[in-house]
């Protein structure tokens, strides 16, 4: 599954900057291997319009100003991945068994092209046969009738509409189970637990204006130019304003460092690139709550100093013998000089917020050796990066998956909040906290009852509208459901959208306990290998996409999903269905309902037939967030969702905006620290896939080209283990000694990665992940930090 024969891979080349000719012809490439006819390409000119329909690719905010062309690289890649020619229809399912597919590739899965039938597994010749769709509603109907709803789980993907997810949920939830895991649980789960503590707020607090009324950027753990590119627009014209964007991750990103608009004639032809980051720090994965220390450690006695505390004090505080740092005695006299009272923002602190002084004191107590050591970072460094942050009067603060997959992913969405709250940097125009949100509607499926957790859905009133007593227990998060699977706790398990089992850790062992499902049920629009990974009784429902013309009783529907700035915008598909067999994904919700429930007055056949109906009855569960929602479904630039924190409101216990200290630096298992042979593992994606989906082999960026099974390395790690570029080595879980997780044959590729640090591509290294290994509270999984052995393979692939 993960070995693959590698056709001459092409490694360190440079990668040219982000966007440019490389991005132009990444695009053309795609749209003439999947057969799009020609109205594919001016079907790119409704991408992210209003009227138009809304990528399908990630979240990031859709302006009100569009540009003539509104989407990228990946996005244009999505849209042509959906929009393909090619079928997996009844004679491909005909020819091979799910045995023999389960040997393929994940690439090789999708690339098959659309689903086409809706697909019945028959256990006698393990192959997928079509099946007539009310003979799946009532087999499943039936099915489910007979288990336990809290056996029960509903899983989803974050492609669905809003219109979607709230049916789903309302049939989970009148079934009578809260078990609602989403992508969101592996995903942003950690900021949906840490950030409601600090601000009160479940989203980030950022609005698109705020990226042009900054003066600064603090950019943490994203990788905008692979999954957030249009982003780099709003970014290139920042710099083109004079913010400076700081930069903390892990590698060095080609995008997070130029970009050349492939959209703007003028640059492609003269090649002018614009640098992106302005200073770029190297963390250590998982030393992002240290290095965020430093700089507030920095922030906080340049305060202590300017309050006539001494010049000692800003640089040696922690009572080392050391000489003053170069950095602290420029940024000390900076800040001594500065017209301003304070180096923070005393008023806001006094006014709003809780917790200081316990953070400062925390701060001030931790010795640079410590931070220094942890971060991977020097001190010069942080205290540098302070002096920009306290030099701009708004700052953003933007951050993705490595802070948010971690072990302590809570307390590093803390750190972020604690550093914006040192000078006020919430609420204010060009200052915010960006938390960059993956699939188009992540977020927005959440905020209509897309969740596990029962205390954030409107629970009495759907008991109201829809006369059925609501289950009140807490439901089953992603890693739950795991468990729950493993322990026989789960009977059935329903997936509207993704790939679960490619996306979850302890990929072996989860493929294993799998078949004891008595029934999984998949609504998909390409063949993965979640779809093959099954249990007793298996359907395989294929949907329309988003892009597609839904076509119902009322007419051609339109959908709508929330962005990364919680905005709602409307979407329209405009390309012909890619099979007249498939039924929209609110229509197979309302088949599957009616089939199944016995109670709760749902008038679903109407629903189906006007979309609007769903909307009036979000509208009506959630007046304040939907407010008008069909009148605004196509404003321009979205409607915003109520986000109090924008507001200096804190709904949090104490209504104040809080100060939470992290008890440690890092996670408690940092065997790296003592055992040298010990890496720390992060999972990346490569420039040419969408999550599970691989589009292709070509990590442009990175400059790997023909493969995926590798791993990057600092080069004194490779010399200092003995091995060699270009050597093959197998990979070892080094945690939970008990259970050997290994992966074999991976190319080692050397890197500009800090030292004692390594990556990987993530879906093939999760069989390296234990399932327990995730951040407590929010049971994130740490796919940015795990530690892992490397030793000499001899499962070396073909060439
Ligand atoms: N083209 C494309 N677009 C996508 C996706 C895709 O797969 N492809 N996926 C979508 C989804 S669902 C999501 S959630 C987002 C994900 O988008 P991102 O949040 O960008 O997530 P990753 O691509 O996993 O990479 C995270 C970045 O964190 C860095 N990093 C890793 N560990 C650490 C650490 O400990 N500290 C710091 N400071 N940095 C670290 C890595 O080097 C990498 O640059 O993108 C969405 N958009
Ligand atoms: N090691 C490691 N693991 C990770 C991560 C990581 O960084 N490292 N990231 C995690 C993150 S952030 C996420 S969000 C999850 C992603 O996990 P998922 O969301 O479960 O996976 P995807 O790969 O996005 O799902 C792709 C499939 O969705 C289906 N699909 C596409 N469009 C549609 C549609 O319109 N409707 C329906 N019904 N189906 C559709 C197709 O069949 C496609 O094969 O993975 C997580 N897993
Ligand atoms: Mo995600």
């Amino acid at each position: 599954m993960t070995s693959r024969p590698q056709d001459k891979p092409h490694i360190g080349f440079d990668s040219g900057p982000a966007g440019g000719w490389g991005s132009a012809k990444s695009v053309t490439e795609i749209v003439l291997r999947e057969h799009i006819p020609l109205s594919g390409p001016s079907l790119l000119r409704h991408q992210n319009k209003p009227e138009g329909y809304m990528c399908v690719s990630c979240a990031w905010a859709k302006p009100a100003k569009t540009h003539p062309l509104e989407f990228c690289e990946n996005g244009a890649k999505a849209t042509a991945w959906e929009v393909t020619s090619k079928r997996a229809d009844e004679t491909f399912f005909a020819a091979h068994t799910l045995g023999e597919l389960e040997t393929w590739l994940d690439h090789d899965l999708e690339e098959q092209g659309r689903l086409t039938h809706p697909m019945r597994w028959d256990s006698a010749s393990d192959k997928y046969i079509p099946v007539a769709w009310d003979t799946a509603f009532d087999e499943i109907g039936r099915e489910l009738k007979q288990i336990a709803p809290e056996m029960v789980d509903f899983y989803t993907s974050g492609r669905a509409s809003l219109e979607t997810c709230y049916m789903y949920q309302l049939f989970a939830r009148i079934f009578g189970s809260n078990n609602l895991p989403d992508s969101s649980n592996m995903c942003h789960e950690s900021t949906s637990v840490g950030l409601p503590e600090s601000i009160g707020a479940t989203v980030g607090t950022a609005v698109l204006s705020d990226f042009q009324n900054c003066d600064c950027i603090f950019y943490i753990a994203q990788n905008v130019g692979t999954s957030s590119p249009r982003l780099l627009h709003d970014l290139q014209d920042a710099v083109h304003r004079g913010v400076k964007i700081v930069t903390f991750n892990l590698l060095r990103e080609p995008g997070l460092e130029r970009f050349i608009n492939p959209q703007a004639p003028s640059e492609m032809i003269t090649g002018s690139e614009t640098p992106i980051s302005s200073e770029y720090y190297q963390v250590r994965n998982g030393g992002d709550i240290a290095a965020l220390f430093g700089v507030c450690k920095a922030l906080i006695e340049a305060d202590d100093a300017k309050q006539s505390l001494g010049l000692s004090k800003v640089a040696g505080s922690d009572g080392e013998a050391r000489s003053e740092s170069a950095a602290a005695v420029a940024f000390a006299a900076a800040m001594t000089a500065a017209d301003k009272k304070h180096v923070l923002d005393h008023d806001f602190i006094k006014e709003h917020t809780s917790g200081f002084e316990a953070f400062a004191t925390a701060a001030r107590a931790h010795s640079w050796d410590n931070l220094e050591g942890t971060s991977g970072l020097t001190r010069e460094q942080m205290i540098a990066a302070a002096r920009t942050y306290a030099e701009s009067d708004a700052v953003v603060l933007v951050y993705g998956m490595g802070l948010t997959q971690q072990v302590m992913g809570v307390e590093n969405v803390h750190m972020v909040a604690n550093l914006a709250l040192l000078r006020g940097n919430i609420g204010k125009p060009g200052a915010n906290i960006c938390a960059v949100r993956g699939h188009s509607n992540v977020q927005g499926q959440r905020t209509v009852g897309i969740t596990e957790k029962p205390a954030l859905v409107p629970l009495d009133k759907l008991a109201e509208l829809y006369r059925f007593d609501p289950p009140r227990w807490e439901g089953r998060s992603t890693v739950d459901v795991c468990e729950a699977v493993l322990s026989g706790k789960s009977r059935a398990f329903v997936s509207l959208g993704g790939n679960f089992i490619r996306a979850v850790p302890d990929t072996e062992i989860m493929e294993a306990a799998w078949p004891k499902l008595r029934l999984t049920v998949q609504i998909a629009t390409k063949l993965n290998r979640s779809h093959l990974i099954h249990g007793e009784i298996a359907y395989l429902l294929p949907c329309l996409g988003r892009l597609e013309i839904d076509q119902q009783a009322t007419g051609p529907q339109a959908v709508s999903m929330e962005s990364s700035v919680a905005h709602f915008h409307g979407s329209r598909g405009r390309v012909q269905p890619a099979s007249p067999h498939l039924l929209s994904e609110p229509a197979i919700i309302a088949g599957l309902a009616k089939a199944t429930l016995t109670r709760g007055i749902v008038p679903w056949d109407e629903w189906v037939a006007d979309y609007s109906l769903i909307r009036d009855a979000i509208e009506n569960t959630y007046p304040e967030t939907f407010k008008k929602f069909n009148e605004r479904l196509f404003q321009p630039g979205g409607f915003a969702r109520p986000v109090p924190a924008r507001e200096r409101k804190w709904v949090t216990a104490n209504k104040k905006a809080n100060f939470i200290t992290p008890s440690r630096l890092f996670p408690e298992f940092d065997i790296s620290s003592v055992d040298d042979k010990v890496l720390n593992l992060a999972t990346l994606r490569s420039n040419d896939q969408f999550n599970t989906t691989i589009y292709g082999y070509s990590d442009r960026f990175r400059g790997v080209d023909g493969t995926r099974q590798v791993v990057f390395l600092n080069g004194e790690d490779i010399e200092r283990l003995g091995f060699k570029p270009g050597e093959f080595v197998d990979m070892t879980t080094a945690i939970e000694p008990g259970v050997v997780r290994s992966i074999q044959g991976f190319r080692i590729v050397e890197y500009d990665i800090p030292r004692g640090c390594c990556a990987s591509y993530y879906p093939e290294a999760n069989p390296l992940f234990p399932l327990g290994h995730h951040a407590p509270r929010a049971k994130t999984p740490s796919y940015k930090l795990l530690p892992i052995r490397l030793s000499r393979s001899d499962k070396v692939p073909v060439e």
